[in-house]
């Protein structure tokens, strides 16, 4: 057995090993194999002489290691991943020939999840979309779904694309604000450009702030055609639905965790997976008749700001993603790995979303500079698992000695030459479609209505989320220096709901605006319940954290029996104690893996007060406690752990606090359900009570 290693160093991944030509042999070498008796020490002309030209060693080192640097992604630079499988439960297959989708069908994937606008080391909780982005390696070639974590995007035509990223990127004099939309900038444009509306308003509830990459929602956000094996056609969204619920942090834990743990996403995807909680996604679709208009319930399929409610078009679910297996090297795997979605495979074609086109351009186009040149897919990560006979030839960093004398088609020179495939043979068959129209640089009428659905989100939030959106538009317009903003700003809100514009008005300290008779949010906006994130059940807490608070006095039977009890359910216990080492002696010993000065609130999803620690109270344990209370997030306390609650002031009569006399099967079960939950907004009396989900 490999020794156990802590949580904080890096992950070594045994499972994969690297290719013989990344590392060989036993002795350090130069890069052409020759092996070194000294890397320490430059030649020199004696101890005290000047460094010498001839060191090679030294010259070929230090070259090398100026060029380790690629450029960054100009968008969706900040991001982890990890490697899985995607196996299909057969529903896919009546409406889609894709093999990856027959019954049964296990796909290797690696799935990269990001932040849009920060830098490649931003912090990971900073409000912001989530990529979503999946390489599911096919038989039939590679099929990227490059989705994010909300349905629906800013812009209808990507035309716009470099504008609104210029727009929300730091600004480009001081290059400030790092990872952040709440400058003048961003809000200067959307303002402007209201078909953004309805992803900001998504931006600003608790998606933009996900607990987790293993309780985000994916989209793919387009509507994508779909051929079945009788050539009958479909329209679908792709979703991914996260086996662990969806959930969220709040403002003020992503902001502390920014500081104290900007690795929050990134460490957590990674211990989980190394700790044997894997992430989960159903893949699912939601199935439309393909009809000329291109339209289902009255709603644009072509436009990218639009979605479909599930209550209008159900998510049928077609398979799981299991992600297992951490990385073995950032770089090689993680920052390589070039997504495009023009990667499609048979069964699957591109709809007129004009936004779509110009992602089909432009993922291609940019990892030609971000990735020095066009062999790209030849990298490990990108390497189709279907065999690759494309007649491409050299180019930089060309790494395949190919063979043959007549790379092109046709040929009568080369016996092995590449021969086409037929429809029934696998070969991908671009969907006939009739295409008639005047040139125009123009768009449907319907995709005008810039507000319904962002009135819809809002009808379908319960109290507590949307107190935290009308927070986060006015915590964002109040970093913005310039007053017409936040007045157009406002303008938009009145038009989505007075309530909100209420909200954030009264925050700002500003007027609302008053748009007249005629103008006004839509009426009759039905709501769709599924866009909450508040459930009424308890979900699956794999993965989560639990922290419980002890002293060497403390009961340790119990902190096993309890460590025991939430293993079980794929959560980690981790101990928290004032100093470090360990509490108690022999086999039973507790291993301190936090003291009060090295933790904070934001790494526990439950903080436990162990019995026998009562008589505790410290100042960093009465913060940890006001911050998990504030979070709503569980408190628990068994025996006279209850004391120390009650020392830091914690009401222990509110709701999502656990107590029990002792860590037994009730009291741990309590606390698995509290968890479950996620949060105990009740608690939240500072805030209008939750309305039902
Ligand atoms: Fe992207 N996007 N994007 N995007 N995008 C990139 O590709 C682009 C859009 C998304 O983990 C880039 O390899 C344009 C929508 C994800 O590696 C770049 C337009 C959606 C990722 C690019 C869009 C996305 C990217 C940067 C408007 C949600 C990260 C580096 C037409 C469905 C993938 C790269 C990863 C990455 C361009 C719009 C999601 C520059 C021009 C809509 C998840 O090619």
């Amino acid at each position: 057995m490999p020794p156990k290693r802590h949580a904080d160093q890096a992950a070594p991944d045994t499972a994969a090993s690297p290719p013989d030509w990344a590392q060989g042999g036993d002795r350090l070498t130069t890069a052409q194999g020759l092996r070194l008796t000294d890397t320490d020490h430059s030649l020199k002309a004696g101890p005290r002489g000047p460094v010498l030209v001839e060191d090679f060693h030294l010259r070929e080192k230090i070259t090398h290691f100026d060029h380790e640097r690629i450029p960054e992604r100009v968008v969706h630079a900040r991001g982890a991943a990890a490697h899985g499988t995607f196996v299909a439960n057969g529903a896919g297959a009546s409406v889609c020939k894709a093999a990856f989708l027959a019954s049964g069908a296990s796909t290797p994937v690696f799935t990269r999840f990001s932040t849009v606008l920060g830098s490649r080391g931003a912090a990971d909780t900073a409000r912001d979309v989530r990529g979503f982005a999946v390489k599911m390696y096919t038989q039939e070639g590679t099929f990227d779904l490059v989705g994010n974590n909300m349905p629906i995007f800013f812009i209808q035509d990507g035309i716009k694309f470099p504008d609104l990223i210029h727009a929300a990127k730091p600004s480009p004099d001081r290059e400030i604000p790092q990872a952040a939309t709440a400058h003048d900038g961003f809000w200067d444009f959307v303002s402007a450009h209201t078909e953004s509306m309805h992803q900001v308003i998504w931006a600003m509830s608790d998606r933009g702030l996900p607990r987790s990459y293993r309780t985000m929602e994916g989209f793919g956000i387009h509507t994508f055609r779909l051929v079945n094996a009788d050539g009958a056609t479909c329209l679908v969204k792709w979703h991914w639905k996260p086996v662990a619920g969806v959930h969220s942090l709040v403002w003020e834990e992503a902001q502390l965790a920014a500081g104290t743990d900007p690795d929050y996403h990134r460490r957590d995807l990674a211990d989980g997976i190394e700790n044997g909680a894997f992430l989960e996604f159903d893949l699912g679709l939601q199935v439309m008749p393909d009809v000329p208009e291109e339209l289902f319930g009255g709603i644009d399929l072509l436009d990218p700001t639009k979605l479909i409610p599930e209550e209008l078009c159900p998510v049928q679910i077609v398979g799981r993603m299991t992600l297992d297996r951490n990385p073995t090297n950032y770089f090689a795997e993680t920052e390589q790995v070039a997504f495009c979605t023009a990667n499609v495979v048979p069964g699957i074609q591109f709809t007129n979303d004009a936004l779509l086109a110009a992602r089909n351009f432009s993922y291609l186009d940019t990892q030609i500079s971000r990735l020095g040149g066009v062999n790209f897919t030849q990298l490990p990560i990108n390497r189709p698992h279907a065999p690759v006979n494309d007649n491409h030839r050299d180019g930089m960093h060309q790494s395949a000695v190919h063979t043959g004398q007549a790379p092109y088609f046709p040929n009568t020179i080369d016996p092995d030459a590449p021969q086409l495939a037929t429809e029934a043979g696998g070969g991908y068959v671009t969907l006939p479609t009739l295409v008639e129209g005047e040139k125009a640089r123009a768009q449907p009428v319907s995709f005008d209505d810039h507000f319904t659905q962002a009135t819809m989100f809002w009808l379908s939030l319960t109290e507590v989320e949307r107190t935290h959106v009308a927070e986060a538009y006015t915590f964002e317009l109040s970093k913005c220096f310039q007053t017409p903003i936040r007045e157009r700003m406002l303008v938009n809100l009145a038009q989505i709901h007075p309530d909100l514009v209420g909200l954030v008005a009264a925050g700002l300290g500003m007027p609302v605006p008053d748009l007249g008779p005629d103008a006004g949010p839509v009426a009759d906006v039905a709501p769709s319940p599924a866009l909450s994130q508040v459930y009424a059940e308890p979900g699956p807490i794999a993965g989560r954290v639990i922290g419980v608070v002890a002293t060497p006095g403390a009961d340790l039977a119990g902190i096993a029996a309890l460590r025991t009890a939430l293993a079980a359910q794929g959560a980690v216990l981790r101990v928290v104690a004032p100093v470090g080492g360990f509490l108690g002696t022999g086999a039973k010993a507790e291993t301190v893996e936090r003291t009060l000065l090295t933790t904070r609130s934001t790494e526990y999803d439950a903080i436990v007060l162990a019995g026998g620690t009562g008589s505790l109270l410290e100042p960093r344990l009465s913060v940890l406690l006001a911050e998990m209370y504030r979070h709503c997030k569980t408190i628990a306390a068994w025996g006279d752990g209850a004391d120390a609650l009650t020392a830091a002031l914690i009401d222990t009569t509110a709701p999502g606090i656990v107590l029990g006399a002792k860590a037994d099967k009730t009291f741990t079960a309590a606390l698995v359900d509290a968890v479950g939950m996620h949060r105990a907004w009740d608690r939240a009396t500072w805030l209008p009570a939750p309305a039902a989900p």
